[in-house]
C-alpha cells in the first residue's frame, strides 16, 4: 500500500493567501503539515467562481501526489458596479488598482460590496473535489487606508468592524470575519471529520 503523504499542499502564487490560511491552520492540531506549491495554474474566464476554482484545481491534476488545494477569491462591488471587478479581481488589481476603483465611485454613502473565497479541495483519501466557500459583506472605503493585508483590502470596510478597513486589521482579526476564514471554517470541520 503507497504510504498517506503527510502535507496537504496549499496550491497558490500569493503569499499573503497563504499566509493567512498558514496563521489558521497553526491553531489546528492536524496530522498534516501544510506546505505551498506555486504551480502554474490556468484561470478561465467566467462569472461563476465555483467554475474557476474547478478548473483551476483540475488543471495541476498530476502534479502532486497526495491531497492539495487551491483558493478563488473575488472582490465584488455590488453598488454602484453591479459586481464588478469581480472574477477579473486580478486583472483589475494589476492594471487600475484601488486608486482606478475608488475613481469610478461618485456617491459613497451608497456602496455594497463584498468578497468571496472558494476553496477547492483534492482529497486523495476519498478520491474527491470539495469545494468550501466563505463571502463577506460590506462597503467601500472614501480612500484607501491601511498598510496591512493586500489587495483590495485597503478599500473594504467589513459590516462587522465598519470603522477600519481590512488593511487596519491584524491577521487574526480579518481571518476571524473575512471570506477566506469563512471558507476556512467549512474546510478544517470537514479535515477534522475526515482525518
Ligand atoms: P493564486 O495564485 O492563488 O491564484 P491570486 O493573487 O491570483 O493568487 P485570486 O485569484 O484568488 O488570487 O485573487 C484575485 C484578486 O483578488 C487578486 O488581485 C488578489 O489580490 C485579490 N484578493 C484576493 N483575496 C483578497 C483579500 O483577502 N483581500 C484583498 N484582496 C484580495
Amino acid at each position: 500500500m503507497e504510504k498517506e503523504d503527510p502535507n496537504i499542499y496549499f496550491v497558490t502564487g500569493n503569499i499573503h493567501k497563504f499566509n493567512e490560511i498558514f496563521n489558521l491552520f497553526s491553531k489546528e492540531n492536524m496530522k498534516y503539515n501544510l506546505k505551498r506549491k506555486d504551480l502554474e495554474t490556468i484561470e478561465i474566464q467566467t462569472t461563476d467562481l465555483k467554475k474557476v476554482a474547478l478548473f483551476k484545481l483540475n488543471s495541476i491534476k498530476g502534479q502532486i501526489n497526495g491531497s492539495y488545494f487551491i483558493e478563488d477569491a473575488g472582490f465584488f462591488v455590488d453598488t454602484p458596479l453591479n459586481g464588478f471587478p469581480g472574477v477579473y479581481s486580478s486583472y483589475v488589481m494589476e492594471t487600475i488598482g484601488n486608486r482606478g476603483i475608488l475613481r469610478l465611485i461618485d456617491d459613497f454613502n451608497m456602496t455594497k460590496a463584498h468578497f468571496t473565497s472558494v476553496i477547492a479541495l483534492y482529497f486523495k483519501p476519498l478520491d474527491k473535489n470539495l469545494f468550501f466557500e466563505g463571502t463577506v459583506q460590506g462597503k467601500l472605503s472614501k480612500a484607501m487606508i491601511g498598510s496591512r493585508g493586500f489587495g483590495f483590502d485597503p478599500i473594504f470596510l467589513s459590516n462587522e468592524i465598519p470603522n477600519k478597513t481590512f488593511a487596519e486589521l491584524t491577521i487574526e482579526e480579518k481571518n476571524k470575519i473575512s471570506h477566506r476564514g469563512r471558507a476556512w471554517s467549512k474546510f478544517i470541520e470537514f479535515l477534522r471529520k475526515n482525518s
